[in-house]
C-alpha cells in the first residue's frame, strides 16, 4: 500500500507531467505557425515523452494500490516572441520540474517509501537529460543571433530528433 501523502504528491506530479505535455504541445503549435517544422517536430517528440512520464507515475500508483486522481491543467502560453524565448521557457520549465522531482525524492525518503524512491530515481536521471537538451538548443540559438540561415539550419537539425511524435499513433490506421 501507499501512504496518502505519497499518493497525493504523485498525483500532483502526474498533473505536472501532463502540464509539461500541454506546454510543449503549445510550443509545437507555435513553431508550426512560424513555419519551423523541425522545431515543431522536436516539441511533438517532447510532448510524447511527457505523456510517457505521466504514465510512468500513473502505473506506479496503480501497481501500489493507490488511486489516480487527475487534476485540472492550467492553460499554457500561446505565443513566444522568438524561438529563443520559447526554448528558454522550456529550459526554465525543466529546471522547475527537476526541483519538484528532488522534493518528491526527499518526501519518499522521509516516508520510508522505498518503491517510490526507486521509481523517482529514474526521473532524477531523466531530468539531467531534459535540462541538458533544452539548454543545448538555447545556447545554439544564442550563438546564431539574428542569422536567418542559421535558424533554418538549426530547424533542420532539430527535425532529426528520434522518438515517437505525439499525434502520430493513428496515421494510416483506423481512428
Ligand atoms: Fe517530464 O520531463 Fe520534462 O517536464
Amino acid at each position: 500500500m501507499i501512504s496518502k501523502r505519497i499518493e497525493e504528491a504523485l498525483n500532483e506530479q502526474i498533473k505536472e507531467e501532463l502540464g509539461s505535455a500541454y506546454l510543449y504541445l503549445a510550443m509545437a503549435a507555435y513553431f508550426e505557425a512560424e513555419n519551423l517544422p523541425g522545431m515543431a517536430h522536436w516539441m511533438r517528440v517532447q510532448t510524447q515523452e511527457e505523456l510517457a512520464h505521466a504514465m510512468r507515475i500513473f502505473n506506479h500508483l496503480v501497481e501500489r494500490g493507490g488511486r489516480v486522481k487527475l487534476q485540472a491543467l492550467a492553460e499554457p502560453a500561446f505565443q513566444w516572441n522568438s524561438p529563443l524565448e520559447a526554448f528558454e521557457a522550456a529550459y526554465k520549465h525543466e529546471q522547475y520540474i527537476s526541483e519538484r522531482i528532488h522534493k518528491l525524492v526527499e518526501l519518499a525518503r522521509a516516508e520510508k517509501d522505498y518503491p517510490a524512491e526507486v521509481m523517482l530515481q529514474w526521473f532524477v536521471a531523466e531530468q539531467v537529460e531534459e535540462e541538458d537538451q533544452a539548454l543545448k538548443v538555447v545556447e545554439m540559438l544564442r550563438r546564431l543571433g539574428d542569422s536567418g540561415r542559421g535558424l533554418l539550419w538549426l530547424d533542420k537539425e532539430l527535425g532529426k530528433r528520434q522518438g515517437q511524435r505525439v499525434g502520430e499513433e493513428n496515421q494510416g490506421g483506423e481512428e
